[in-house]
């Protein structure tokens, strides 16, 4: 078992990052991107320095490779969809410190566990990719419940948990979360749906009415069976009005989420999660 990795101060960039962070209330407003003058994904590969062969349209998220995994090179494992699915590692980070500072208020609400203090608290990670988020959420609390569809994600999830040195906090499940969600105990529910595919921006405002499998209000619906404490990591150009309307009667807060001067996505808050966290200073790590 990899060693812990112990928490530390992020380098200036990153706390560069975290301080442009800004959360508001009113739409967002974007330029609606579109595919054409993406190159055919069925001609146009690339290799990796892994060997790994790739459609050239993911070599973006290659080059940011160290976003997503600061400690890629040490055997992190990514498929196709993992590339662009990934949540950015200093966002995921922001999130579990955020859903952390819900339950760690006193140390009463923190376990000991080695040499660090844990919440004692559960999260539902329900699409849990190749583990950008876990990963995160089992640096902050005891325990973590790691959903996945996809048998090869999720045992890449699990591989990547193992170089971080998390695994041991992580349950993960392969299954539906739709058909999983009446069963399930947590505190926290965190969601990173697929948002069908990068093509996502190609209209101006994110349709939460027809995204794959099932629409954004379905999601929340289940979602809600196990916790009103919902995060809910959605693409940037969804209307954050709708956002609040999934989940009517409590308080929603939208966070902005960037890396470096890079508006990437929006997490919609719900619940107990929207009231508190997002004020308090962020405890500064090198990622
Ligand atoms: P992006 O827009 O595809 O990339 O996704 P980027 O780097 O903003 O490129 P640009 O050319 O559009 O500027 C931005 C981020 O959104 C990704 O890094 C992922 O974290 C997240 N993301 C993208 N997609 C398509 C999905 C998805 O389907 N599901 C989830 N959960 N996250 C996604
Ligand atoms: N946050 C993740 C990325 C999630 S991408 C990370 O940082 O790595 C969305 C994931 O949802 C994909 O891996 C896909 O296999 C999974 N998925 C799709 N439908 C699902 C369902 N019904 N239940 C659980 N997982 C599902």
């Amino acid at each position: 078992m990899p060693k812990r990795r112990q928490r530390q101060p992020l380098d200036a960039e990153d706390a560069e990052t975290l301080a442009k962070r800004t959360r508001h209330n009113t739409p967002v407003k974007t330029t609606a991107a579109t595919s054409a003058g993406r190159k055919n994904s069925n001609d146009k590969y690339f290799t990796t320095t892994q060997g790994q062969k790739l459609p050239i349209e993911l070599k973006k998220y290659w080059n940011n490779r160290y976003s997503f995994f600061n400690r890629f090179d040490e055997g992190i494992q990514i498929d196709e969809e993992g590339w662009y699915s990934v949540t950015p590692e200093v966002i995921a980070e922001d999130t579990a410190q955020r859903i952390s500072r819900l339950f760690n208020r006193n140390t009463e609400s923190k376990t000991k566990k080695g040499e660090e203090l844990y919440g004692r608290f559960c999260v539902i990670d329900a699409f849990c990719g190749v583990g950008g988020n876990a990963i995160k959420f089992a640096e902050w609390c005891e325990h973590v419940i790691a959903i996945d569809i996809d048998p090869v994600r999720l045992a890449m999830a699990r591989h990547n948990a193992e170089v971080y040195g998390v695994s041991d906090r992580i349950e993960f499940i392969l299954g539906d979360f739709y058909e999983l969600a009446p069963s399930l105990v947590a505190d926290v529910v965190f969601m990173s749906p697929p948002w069908g595919g990068p093509e996502y921006l190609g209209s101006e405002v994110y349709d939460l009415k027809h995204m794959p499998f099932h629409s954004g209000q379905e999601w929340v619906d289940r979602a809600r069976m196990v916790s009103s404490n919902i995060a809910y990591f959605m693409p940037r150009n969804c209307d954050p009005r709708q956002l609040a309307d999934l989940f009517p009667g409590v308080p929603c807060d939208i966070e902005m989420n960037y890396t470096g001067n890079f508006f990437k996505a929006i997490t919609a808050y719900y619940g107990d999660l929207a009231m508190f966290g997002s004020c308090e200073p962020r405890i500064l790590k090198e990622l």
